[in-house]
């Protein structure tokens, strides 16, 4: 066990290891930690847990467009760098942040409830009351995701767009108190987690804009290795959440996307079947390809036989269901072979080139 070195003595001469969770200093990062340490306090109350607040490359580097830093594990390095070390046993991240391959040695042992994966619009308040639509021509929409880019560019070629970056805090204060922004573009979940649901002007539906991989997910990562932490993180698994996760990482990892291409995806779970739609795009969202595939999994009664069947696109959830897991897999494979055929390679590869010289 790990944590050894640190177990405390209680009073009443009871044992219990301290758990250490790793976060960086955003508030949005304080926010999901202390949402994850609250659930596990409520499951074991003997347990001490310390909350430890580090700064990432991803928070230094403000001043330049996320895609075009060239560093994928931006905001997790140094947390894993602090885990493999020993210094924290946890760390909680916004899945859509953890790359599809993690480095060797770290798991993502649980995978919370989804929150609305949606994107939102967030108008500048000489705005309120107007939607995408209906905003002047050459309107300038704030966002640094190719993804969010893409898809509205195409829907909406009266509006322009631009790159805006810093933590949710910095964009909403750049939106408000300057006027470069008509409105901005963020996830409705990190919103309504900061409270600032009643920011929100405009859920964008699938039609408009279908979200990033794993959006809306908190994921709990872990040393691979600590069996412990790992079962005691597993409870904190949502089924459903889970299999639509690993569909849509399977997904983007058979694409050899990473957290900065235009691909998007939409996922849901009815009767035990298991849809992704999934789509890649220029950066103009000119040239697109969309599918849809679905398959059966296991219903959320099912008396399966949980087994140690592995990592599924660095998730470990030994229980759920290895059938479920394996079907939500292979369903995120299937559709990018699918798209793959249809030349979403050379739509990516273009995109990723585009990008890098601009
Ligand atoms: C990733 C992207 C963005 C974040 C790219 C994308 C948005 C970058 C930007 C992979 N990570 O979505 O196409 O707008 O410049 C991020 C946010 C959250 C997690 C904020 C947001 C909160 C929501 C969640 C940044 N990572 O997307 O508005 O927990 O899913």
């Amino acid at each position: 066990m790990s944590g050894e070195g640190r177990a405390k003595e209680e009073g009443h001469g009871k044992i219990s290891r301290v758990i250490r969770l790793g976060t960086r200093k955003s508030q949005l990062a304080r926010i999901q930690t202390d949402s994850v340490a609250d659930k596990l306090k409520e499951l074991y109350p003997d347990v001490h847990l310390e909350i430890v607040a580090m700064s990432t490359i991803g928070d230094k580097i403000l001043d330049q467009a996320l895609s075009k830093i060239g560093e994928k594990s931006l905001f997790t390095k140094e947390l894993e760098n602090a885990l493999e070390r020993n210094e924290v046993d946890i760390v909680v991240h916004s899945l859509k942040d953890l790359p599809t391959a993690l480095p060797l040695g770290f798991t993502i042992g649980a995978v919370l409830e989804r929150e609305s994966p949606n994107d939102a619009v967030v108008l500048h308040p000489k705005n309120a009351g107007l939607t995408l639509d209906a905003l002047p021509d050459k309107s300038v929409i704030g966002t640094s995701s190719l993804r969010r880019a893409a898809q509205l560019k195409k829907r909406f070629p009266q509006l322009e767009f631009e790159n805006i970056r810093g933590n949710l805090n910095t964009r909403l204060r750049k939106l408000d108190e300057k006027d470069d922004y008509a409105a901005i573009i963020l996830a409705a979940a990190g919103l309504k987690r900061m409270g600032w649901e009643d920011r929100i002007s405009q859920i964008l539906g699938p039609d408009d804009c279908m979200y990033a991989v794993g959006q809306g997910a908190l994921a709990v990562e872990v040393r691979a290795r600590d069996k412990d932490i790992l079962e005691m993180v597993s409870v904190l698994h949502h089924p459903d959440t889970v299999l639509r996760c690993i569909a849509e990482r399977a997904f983007l990892r058979h694409l050899e996307g990473g957290c900065s291409v235009p691909v998007a995806v939409h996922t849901e779970v009815k009767e035990s079947v298991l849809y992704l739609t999934g789509a890649v795009y220029s950066l103009d969202g000119a040239d697109c390809l969309k599918e849809t595939m679905q398959t059966i999994i296991a219903p959320n009664s099912a008396a399966e036989e949980c087994v140690q069947d592995g990592v599924h696109v660095g998730v470990t959830a030994n229980n759920i269901p290895a059938s479920s897991k394996a079907a939500a897999e292979k369903l995120g494979v299937d559709l990018a072979t699918l798209l793959l055929s249809k030349g979403a390679k050379d739509i990516l590869t273009t995109a990723r080139q585009l990008n890098d010289a601009r």
